[in-house]
This record gives C-alpha cells, structure tokens and sequence, in this order.
C-alpha cells in the first residue's frame, strides 16, 4: 500500500522463553490477524536494555528489570497491521500480571509484574523508536496477502 501499515516491537522476555511459550504468542499474534515483518533471537546487550528502558532508569527496579532482561536469550518481533500498537497492548495484558485479565498473555501465563513474560510497545512513537533499537531495516520484510487466504490486516 501508498501509506505505512503500523508496526510494534514485541519480545518474549527471557522467561518466556524458559517457559516454552515463544509458540504460544507467535499464535496468538497470527491468529489475530497481524503479519510477522522481523524475527530475532539473541541475548539482549546491555547497552540496548539501557536505552530501551532509558525512562525508567531511576526506579528502585531498574537494576533487577535489567538483571531479569539479561538473564537469557529473548525472541524480539515486529508485528504489522490495523491499530497493532494498542491491540497488542491489549493482547498481553496489564503491566502488573497479578491484575492482568484471564484471557490476555500475562493473565494466562503470569502472577507476577516482575516476571511478565512478554514487552510490547506502549505507543505509535515508542515501536518506531523500539523497532529502529532492535532491528535493522535490512532485517525487515515486506510482504503482503496473495489471493484469497489474505487477512485484512
Ligand atoms: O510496558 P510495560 O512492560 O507493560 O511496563 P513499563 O514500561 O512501565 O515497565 C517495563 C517493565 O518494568 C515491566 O514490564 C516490568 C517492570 N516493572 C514495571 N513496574 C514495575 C516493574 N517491576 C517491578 N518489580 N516493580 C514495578 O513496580
């Protein structure tokens, strides 16, 4: 298309990833109908942890949310499609998983706020600013719906 579908950052955070549940959210992801554009596994460099979470350096987490960040290997996305930002925050759920509803990623598969199991952008600047930390444009795919097995998205 002429215009630039929207885009968010998504990563399955090291516990996540323990847990076996990369499947799990890649499904749900598809299921909903937005599309795969990037994919990567790594261990996260602490310098991009820094930025990532530059606003929240000053809490008193900080230092165990970066701890927790680089305690494993984390699957990073790009997902595109109609309104994929906020759907996408809706999808995992509150922040706090203990008050994360059922039926949401978090709600599912997490207690606690400080093991949540999954990151998503929180607004339309904050993927583009999160997209262009994680990813390369080289490492982006465009592709797009053939025939009749399409998704609106
Ligand atoms: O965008 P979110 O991940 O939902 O939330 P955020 O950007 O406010 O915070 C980033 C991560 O930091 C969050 O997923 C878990 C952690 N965090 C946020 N607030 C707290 C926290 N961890 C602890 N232990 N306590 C907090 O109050």
């Amino acid at each position: 298309p002429s215009w630039t579908p929207e885009r968010t950052l998504v990563a399955v955070k090291p516990d996540g990833v323990q847990r076996r549940l990369v499947g799990d959210v890649i499904r749900r992801f598809e299921r909903r109908g937005f599309r795969l554009v990037g994919m990567k596994m790594l261990q996260a460099p602490e310098s991009i942890l820094a930025e990532h979470y530059h606003d929240l350096r000053r809490k008193p987490f900080y230092p165990a949310l970066i701890s927790y960040m680089s305690s494993g290997p984390l699957v990073a996305m790009v997902w595109e499609g109609h309104n994929v930002v906020r759907t996408s925050r809706a999808m995992i759920g509150d922040t706090d998983s203990s008050e994360a509803a059922p039926g949401t990623i978090r709600g599912d598969f997490s207690i606690h706020i400080s093991r949540n199991i999954i990151h998503a952008s929180d607004s339309v600047e904050g993927a583009q600013r999160e997209i262009g930390l994680w990813f390369r444009s080289s490492e982006l795919v465009d592709w797009t719906d053939r025939g009749s097995q399409g998704n609106a998205s």
